[in-house]
């Protein structure tokens, strides 16, 4: 499966070390694929012609090394960057596994939890940006709860917000070239997790100190699991300058977190997503937070990450293709005619327009008698998509 879909010099395309580094623990079974070392995963990742790796900051240094221990790793996982040419574009605390963070990490009940959390942040936003990271996500999967008796929402986004304000201020006081991306999701591991939609996090933006600083990563799964369409939330991140970073992977409606390999399971939503991101210019990182089948060994591993910047590849020629498709475009055209009897109306309010807006006259019955032909698009659209135009 070699050809042009694959992986070509200059792409965007990054993995978290969680990622392929997935050992295929769930919480019915042990892991089935041996762990990797950071600097293994950085060689896997530059074999299958990624561009970039991400991390939390115990994907690489284990939260108990001792400082000769984390030297020996950050050297060998340098060393691998060089040998690839692999890049760090975005880092991330891990704020969810510990026992510590049993209760959630910024809006934790416990002020102790809160400071530590705090803390073992600005570490390893230090750590991402002596690695090269220029993003830094926030994903809160324990800030939320199982019972609202046990925390006052109010009270918890107040937390959230002084914690992000708190590492804002850091970023500028260390003079680093950083933007924050905050990634929600509805459930799992939590009951309930606040901030649970992109457009939930892209109005608590808005109340930050620094929120020129902040935007927002959306994750393909997270929308779908909450049964919502992903695409809308990410056209109000693209239109409010906010979209910072994108996790692409796929989720059937109404199951368990999955994590498939992208375009696994809703393909058409997949197209529209990207030909959405290619459409509009979005530059920034294409990553993959998804894991392969637990039934892979690492050969399976690199067929998960080829299928998934093979996707992207061969949508975004699918994206072209719709463009460039004459009956396509001219059911396109149709549908946003325009006869120009209505130009006086457009644009900016003004008494004038209004007032004349309110003596004009329209045939309301014809508007509402008119086919539109979707049915028609959508089915070209799927047989493009098919390879049977
Ligand atoms: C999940 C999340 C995470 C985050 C990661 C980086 O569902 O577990 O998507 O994978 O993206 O922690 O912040
Ligand atoms: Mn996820
Ligand atoms: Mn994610």
């Amino acid at each position: 499966m070699s050809d042009k879909y694959n992986p070509q010099p200059g792409n965007r395309f990054t993995f978290g070390l969680w990622t392929v580094g997935n050992i295929g623990r769930d919480p019915f079974g042990e892991p089935v694929r041996k762990q990797l070392t950071p600097a293994e995963i950085v060689y896997l990742l530059g074999e299958v012609g990624a561009y970039g790796v991400n991390f939390h900051d115990n994907d690489l240094i284990p939260i108990d090394a001792t400082p000769a221990q984390s030297a020996q790793i950050k050297k060998e996982f340098k060393k691998a960057l060089a040998d690839t040419g692999v890049v760090v574009p975005m880092a991330t605390t891990n704020l969810f596994s510990d026992p510590a963070f049993k209760d959630g990490a910024f809006t934790s009940n416990d002020p102790n939890v809160r400071a530590y959390a705090l803390q073992k942040t600005m570490n390893a936003i230090d750590l991402g940006v002596e690695l090269g990271a220029s993003t830094y996500v926030f994903w809160g999967g324990r800030e939320g709860v199982e019972t609202d008796a046990s925390k006052d929402p109010l009270e918890a986004g107040k937390r959230f917000r002084e914690a992000l304000n708190f590492l804002c201020s850091y970023v500028k006081d260390q003079g680093y070239d950083l933007r924050f991306a905050l990634e929600a999701k509805p459930n799992e591991p939590r009951g309930d997790i606040y901030l649970s939609t992109t457009g939930a996090m892209l109005g608590f933006i808005e109340t930050l100190e620094h929120s020129e600083m902040v935007g927002v990563n959306p994750e393909v799964a997270h929308e779908q699991m909450a049964g919502l369409n992903f695409l809308h939330h990410v056209a109000q991140a693209w239109d409010m300058g906010k979209l910072f970073h994108i996790d692409l992977n796929d989720q059937a409606f109404g199951r368990y977190d999955q994590d498939f390999r992208f375009g696994a399971v809703n393909l058409k939503s997949a197209f529209f997503l990207v030909k959405f991101l290619e459409d509009v210019g979005y530059d920034g990182s294409l990553h993959f937070d998804a894991h392969a089948y637990r039934t892979e060994d690492y050969e399976g591993v690199k067929d998960f990450a080829i299928g998934c910047m093979r996707m992207y590849a061969i949508l975004k020629e699918k994206a072209e293709r719709w463009h460039a498709d004459a009956e396509i475009q001219a059911l396109v055209a149709a549908i946003n005619a325009d006869d120009g009897k209505t130009d006086a109306f457009k644009g900016a309010y003004s008494a004038d327009k209004a007032a004349a807006l309110k003596s004009a006259s329209f045939d309301r019955v014809a508007m509402g008698a008119r086919g539109l032909p979707y049915e028609r698009l959508d089915q070209l659209t799927l047989e493009l998509l098919m390879g049977v135009r």
